[in-house]
């Protein structure tokens, strides 16, 4: 089955958008697998966002995501990735339609409030850097369709 990271940024925790991002994402069937509250050290955010270490905002990235704490959550279910990049939006939030979290909540490409990963492949090294294999549950959630 498919994870995804996903990470509720300091911009969103500071507007009170954790439960309101986390819930919206389980109402849409994705299982919650893992949670946590964490502030990042400069280490961890650099690997987490080491593919970007190029480019020019990658100082300032660090710089948002390590100013206050976040929530990190891992999330389960058939295409994961794929439906919570729809979920999330563009990037950039003025480009992000109406309805998805960045288009209802984001600011501006700098708080755009929620990261999750871009692949199944990046959310295995992503997960990895947040969550130990403890840390990460296996339970029985129902599909919410007509087999209640
Ligand atoms: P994503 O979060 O939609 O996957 P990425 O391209 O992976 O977007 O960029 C990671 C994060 O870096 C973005 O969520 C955003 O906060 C920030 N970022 C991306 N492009 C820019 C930019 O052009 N200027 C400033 N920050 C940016
Ligand atoms: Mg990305």
């Amino acid at each position: 089955m498919e994870r995804s990271l996903v990470l509720i940024k300091p911009d969103g925790m500071q507007r009170g958008l954790a439960g309101t991002i986390i819930s919206r994402l389980e109402k849409q069937g994705l299982k919650l697998v893992a949670i946590k509250m964490l502030k990042l050290d400069k280490a961890l955010a650099q690997r987490h966002y080491a593919p970007h270490k190029d480019k020019p905002f990658f100082g300032s990235l660090i710089t948002s995501i390590t100013s206050a704490p976040i929530v990190a959550a891992t999330f389960e279910g058939e295409g994961a990735v794929e439906l919570i990049r729809k979920a999330m939006g563009e990037t950039d939030p003025t480009k992000a339609e109406a309805g998805t979290i960045r288009g209802d909540f984001g600011l501006d490409i700098e708080r755009n409030t929620i990261h999750g990963s871009d692949s199944a492949e990046t959310a295995r090294r992503e997960i990895e850097l947040f969550f130990s294999d403890d840390e990460i549950f296996d339970y029985h959630r129902g599909t919410g369709s007509s087999s209640y």
